[in-house]
């Protein structure tokens, strides 16, 4: 059986919990928080998520298992048919993860504790995001998917790299990202109609005491 390691609360880990569930592939959960043996034990570079497949192959890295699961686990497939449609879901992945997810992360430390983010970060995050959300605006079809009328893993993937920008964006830059981008909203609501998705969040949120003490008690 696969073993995804990680935790419930990881907007990464929440991505190829989805894309599992989507696949309709058994699987079990291993809890292991970024910083602990568990965790190192399967990736040395203390990142969740990492992923056990049924082989016994140990990978790591989001977009690395994702196309590792599309690939081993082609039905039902979660890209288009088509390269080119394919290479369009991924820009959109590539996209979600370098231009919303990445910079919006970099305020976490603010968040989450009493880092104090100096307005020349402020300036590059807020310059970063503006770009993905220009970039999303011109890009995403939103009909009803963000190419086309199949879900594909750039739905998967946008929906948790959300999480951070819309997380950290209305309290450190005064923003809301669901504002920003014409069609987000009603995306977004779609998205977390699903039962994949309801079942996905009712993890995170039953997962959130115990991620909060864990970053309190190792993350200071
Ligand atoms: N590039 C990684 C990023 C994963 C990531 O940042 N995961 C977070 C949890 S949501 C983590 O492990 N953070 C702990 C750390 O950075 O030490 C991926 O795509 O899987």
């Amino acid at each position: 059986m696969i073993t995804l390691h990680g935790f419930p609360f990881s907007n990464y880990h929440n991505i190829v919990k989805h894309a599992l569930l989507a696949k309709g592939l058994d699987f079990e959960e291993h809890i292991a928080y970024p910083g602990s043996e568990a965790l190192l034990a399967v990736n040395p570079l203390g990142k969740v998520p990492a992923m056990t497949t049924a082989a016994g192959t140990v990978l790591s890295e989001t977009t690395v298992l994702l196309e590792y699961l599309e690939e081993k686990y082609p039905e039902p497939a979660l890209y288009p048919a088509d390269p080119e449609e394919r290479a369009k879901t991924r820009r959109l992945m590539k996209l979600s993860e370098l231009y919303l997810e990445l910079p919006a992360r970099r305020l976490l430390p603010a968040v989450l504790g009493s880092a104090v983010i100096p307005e020349a970060t402020l300036e590059e995050v807020r310059a970063a995001l503006q770009r993905g959300v220009t970039g999303l605006t011109a890009l995403a079809a939103f009909s009803p998917y963000l190419c086309g009328d199949q879900c594909t893993l750039a739905d998967i993937y946008l929906r948790y790299a959300l999480a951070i920008p819309r997380l950290a964006g209305p309290s450190k830059l005064d923003w809301d990202i669901v504002s920003a981008v014409p069609g987000l909203r009603e995306w977004d609501v779609m998205m977390a109609g699903s039962e994949i998705a309801k079942r996905v969040d009712a993890d995170q949120a039953a997962n959130a005491d115990e991620f909060m003490a864990y970053v309190k008690k190792h993350m200071g």
